[in-house]
């Protein structure tokens, strides 16, 4: 089939799920035309199957705002044609469901044959902190109705949508998932002596994150500070975002700046989790975590937020452990004993990777978004 891929390129849960998804179809036969205003991020080397087309948004003095709906519908408009694609599929409602909803308006109006079908993949801010407020939410709930197909990332970011947004249709949940060939533990020594020096008793905490308010990054040095005081660790922050500064300020206030290692956004993060003993996802909202199924995956124990998708993905006590957002003393006294309980530890980080590996490879869940377009198509 041939499939259009509309996602922001940036760093980020919903870009890095489309990406691989395209990666992923590509491999099973399909075309793929990635529409974005930059490659995105993770696509890598060139690979049959995938094409990459710019949606450029440009300026004119007398516009304060940049038109990227329009850029964007118009684009979809062009490759739709150009290429004959059966499907459009919007990640992240926001505006991206408006654009395939409109772009299949011009094409069912002016096209010789029949349109393609939209499919929108609701990844969570885009319902729970963007969608659902009074100046997007009637425009947001409009096109996720119009779509052909919905589906949401967790139970929980579906029960979401009809909660905030009023939705009635349908909505399927289809997970977020992981290559599983890819995302396993690797044997990195030189880079864990960099991060950890020689003595074997210091422990490396992570947080990998696009440093927005919602993943609360002084929360993350809250509790690695706790940590600290009775386990010799190191802070890995990798990643960048607006709460960068706060990440740097909070750690000057607790006195901490040289136990911490900040490496910025990074393409490969599987050497980075491989060398960590223990993931911090204290986040406000999460609709599923995809951070925090890498970090399982690496066989990296996870501490997060009890919110949104993340017990769907950590099974508290058996795959990680999930505690209250503001709950930073109880993270923090779980994090301590996975680190000083070697057993435990191997224990968790053993169920963790096992429960990836059974519910969440690239081989179980792209079929299920293959099924999705095949239906489509054959109603089509
Ligand atoms: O994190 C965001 O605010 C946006 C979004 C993104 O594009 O990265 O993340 C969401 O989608 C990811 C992929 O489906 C999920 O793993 C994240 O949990 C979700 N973020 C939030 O719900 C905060």
């Amino acid at each position: 089939m041939n499939i259009g891929i509309v996602c922001y390129a940036s760093v980020g849960g919903s870009g890095i799920v489309a990406t691989e998804l395209g990666k992923a179809l590509a491999r099973r036969g399909h075309q793929v035309h990635f529409i974005s205003t930059e490659t995105p991020f993770r696509l890598g080397e060139f690979q049959a199957g995938l094409a990459f087309h710019q949606v450029l948004t440009p300026t004119y003095p007398l516009f304060r705002e940049p038109q990227y709906l329009l850029s964007l519908a118009n684009k979809i408009v062009q490759v739709a044609r150009e290429s004959h694609l059966d499907i459009i599929h919007a990640h992240y409602a926001v505006p991206h469901a408006t654009a395939a909803f409109l772009s299949r308006q011009v094409l069912a109006t002016t096209g010789n044959g029949p349109a393609p079908r939209v499919v929108t993949t609701l990844h969570g801010t885009d319902i729970t902190l963007v969608g659902n407020d009074p100046s997007y939410s009637r425009i947001v709930a409009f096109s996720i109705e119009q779509s052909d197909l919905v589906t949401a990332v967790s139970e929980s970011l579906r029960a979401s949508t009809y909660a905030e947004l009023g939705v009635t249709r349908e909505i399927s949940v289809i997970p977020n998932f992981l290559d599983c060939a890819i995302h396993r533990r690797q044997h990195h020594p030189e880079l864990r002596r960099r991060l950890a020096g020689d003595d074997p008793r210091v422990k490396i905490v992570t947080h990998v994150s696009n440093f927005r308010p919602v993943k609360r990054i002084d929360a993350v040095l809250r509790v690695f500070d706790r940590i600290r005081r009775t386990v010799p660790s190191r802070l890995l922050l990798v990643g960048d975002g607006p709460e960068g500064e706060t990440a740097h300020r909070v750690a000057r206030e607790l006195g901490i700046t040289g136990l911490l290692h900040v490496v910025g956004a990074q393409e490969e993060v599987v050497p980075l989790l491989s060398v960590s003993d223990l993931f911090l996802l204290p986040s406000a909202q999460e609709s599923f975590g995809l951070a925090a199924l890498e970090a399982m995956a690496c066989e990296v124990p996870v501490v997060a937020s009890r919110v949104g998708g993340l017990p769907e993905v950590i099974e508290h006590g058996v795959s990680g452990f999930l505690h209250p957002p503001e709950a930073l003393d109880e993270m923090a006294a779980s994090a301590l004993m996975l680190l000083t309980d070697e057993a435990r530890h191997e224990a968790i980080a053993t169920a963790a990777c096992r429960r990836v590996r059974v519910h969440f490879c690239v081989e179980r869940v792209v079929p299920m978004y293959e099924a999705c377009y095949l239906r489509l198509a054959g109603s089509r």
